[in-house]
């Protein structure tokens, strides 16, 4: 199912690792008042504890289920019931990432869940659920290896193990019914959707089937029949087996080939004017079947695709220059990226510290955000969606919600303008050169303030107004001097 049902916002973030009593007063505090319109978070379900060798608590262990026993770093059961609710009550969704393709894998016997569930990769016994090694798809799997040796044979990408982890036969109606049980508690907890962890590693059939069998969402919540909202992590950059486009029948797909393509523009390797037509002009799928984003849990640490294209808050100018473009820019359904902190060790071109997980205590607990007196987060944690910058384009999109995009101005390089209907004006300075033109603002006459300088505060504008004229044009200055290369208007920021 397509429609993300949200209510509050048409944007959705995913804190990544947060606990779920933080994600709960994040709702209440912060995302419901900015209009965020939901929340993807970490995997829900009971996963390997790790240590191995200087590998502590990695971030990726929450991708190795034990069993689908709620508990996990980020709280237990009650916790995750009490956000969902407290969320849903600012009229913020909450989005699991559920991992159904696979279990743990390659962990000796002895090693615990986070839920106290015991587990035996090797012999793929797992009492929690329970699984046997019945439900597998070993026999299923033509390689040597018993894993995905070769991208380009759709059969192994399917039935084989994605790195080591024990691959579930959801091709068996006993391994559907548990997922099935699984994503239904969820479900009946208030959830408004799932993000499917490895879904090009699944015959898109099997999902359909799962999916089908779900129940409706909450009546009281979502009102009469609504369906879970699905998008699938499929990474398809081309060249492979099996493409992007396989999926779409069952809701919307990852666009990854998105947030690859404006890193390579932002970064100098492609020139801002082209985005004019950014979308399926530029071969990526049907905004209606996409989930897009700058960059993702993953890529942002040199996991899973885009290489050193991807854009993060590393590089935090470019980064809010990408934001911006993406939350101004009509297409696809937009999650912002919030992460920790972590030292990179980069050798050969790899991060030898992409493991690190979140802030903890001596008890391995994760330690949340602390939230500074300027609204930034503190304790380690980076909070992309509190930046001014982005948090502002949150409401931008917002408020232009519905509209196309019109009157496209560029100077035959890097600098770049557009409208969004009758609703809000952006201009974007990728250039080494000051940006100053009279432009088409298409908004009515009148001052307005720039939410990327600052924004209204009070009625008052902190940061540069804009005084747009009767046939709505002005005069827009974003120099190479200012400490950001955009500039925002829309029709709720007029003074
Ligand atoms: C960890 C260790 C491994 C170990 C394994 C088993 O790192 O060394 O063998 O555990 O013990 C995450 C981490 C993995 C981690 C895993 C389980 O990224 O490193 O393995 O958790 O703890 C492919 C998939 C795509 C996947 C990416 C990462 O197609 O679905 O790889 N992304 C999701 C999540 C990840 C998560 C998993 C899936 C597993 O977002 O966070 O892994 O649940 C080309 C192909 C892509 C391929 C990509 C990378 O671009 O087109 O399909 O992505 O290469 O291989
Ligand atoms: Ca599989």
């Amino acid at each position: 199912q397509w429609d993300p049902n949200v209510s509050n916002g048409q944007v959705i973030v995913h804190l990544f690792e947060w606990p779920w009593g933080d994600i709960a007063r994040e709702c209440e505090d912060f995302l419901g008042p900015k209009g965020f319109g939901g929340v993807q978070v970490s995997p829900v379900n009971e996963n390997v504890v790790v240590h191995q060798g200087n590998v502590n608590r990695p971030w990726w262990e929450r991708y190795q289920p034990v069993s689908y026993m709620l508990t996990t770093r980020s709280g237990d059961e009650a916790a995750f019931q009490d956000m969902v609710t407290r969320c849903n009550n600012v009229g913020v969704r909450i989005y699991v990432d559920a991992v159904i393709n696979h279990m743990s894998g390659g962990w000796p016997q002895g090693t615990v869940g986070t839920g106290g569930s015991s587990f035996d990769s090797g012999s793929q016994s797992y009492p929690g659920v329970p699984f046997s090694g019945f439900d597998f798809n070993d026999a299923n799997c033509n390689t040597a290896s018993g894993n995905i040796e070769n991208y380009g044979d759709a059969n192994q990408v399917r039935n084989c193990k994605l790195v080591g982890l024990n691959d579930l036969n959801q091709g068996s109606d006993y391994v559907r019914g548990k997922i099935i049980e699984f994503m239904n508690r969820l479900i009946g907890f208030g959830v408004a959707g799932f993000r499917v962890d490895a879904s090009k590693h699944m015959w898109p059939g099997d999902m359909q089937a799962i999916f089908d069998s779900l129940d409706n969402l909450r009546n009281d919540v979502f009102g009469a029949n609504a369906r879970a909202f699905i998008f699938q992590e499929v990474i398809d950059l081309g060249g492979e087996a099996i493409s992007a486009e396989e999926y779409v029948g069952n809701g919307r797909v990852t666009e990854f080939r998105y947030g690859k393509f404006l890193g390579e523009a932002f970064r100098g390797n492609n020139q801002l004017k082209w985005l004019s037509d950014f979308g399926e002009g530029w071969g990526m799928t049907d905004r209606a079947n996409a989930l897009v984003f700058i960059d993702n849990h993953d890529n942002q640490r040199g996991h899973g695709a885009g290489g050193d294209m991807i854009l993060t808050f590393r590089v935090d100018r470019l980064y809010k220059m990408g934001t911006a473009y993406m939350l101004a820019w009509p297409y696809g359904f937009t999650r912002i990226m919030s992460s920790y902190y972590w030292d990179q060790n980069i050798v050969d071109g790899q991060d030898q510290n992409d493991w690190i997980g979140p802030p903890m205590d001596g008890n391995e607990n994760i330690i949340g955000a602390t939230i500074n007196a300027d609204g930034t987060c503190g304790g380690g944690w980076i909070c992309e969606h509190r930046w001014r910058q982005i948090t502002n384009m949150v409401e931008f999109r917002n408020v232009a919600h519905g509209t196309d995009m019109n009157d496209w101005w560029d100077n035959g390089s890097n600098q770049i303008a557009f409208c969004r209907g009758n609703k809000g004006f952006i201009a974007i300075n990728g250039d080494g050169s000051d940006l100053t033109q009279t432009l088409q603002t298409c908004l009515s006459a009148g001052t307005y303030c720039d939410v990327i300088s600052g924004g209204l505060e009070n009625g008052s504008c902190t940061g540069k107004s804009v005084t747009v004229n009767a046939d709505g044009t002005a005069y827009i200055e974003l120099l190479t001097s200012e400490m950001d290369g955009v500039l925002a208007i829309h029709a709720n920021s007029k003074q």
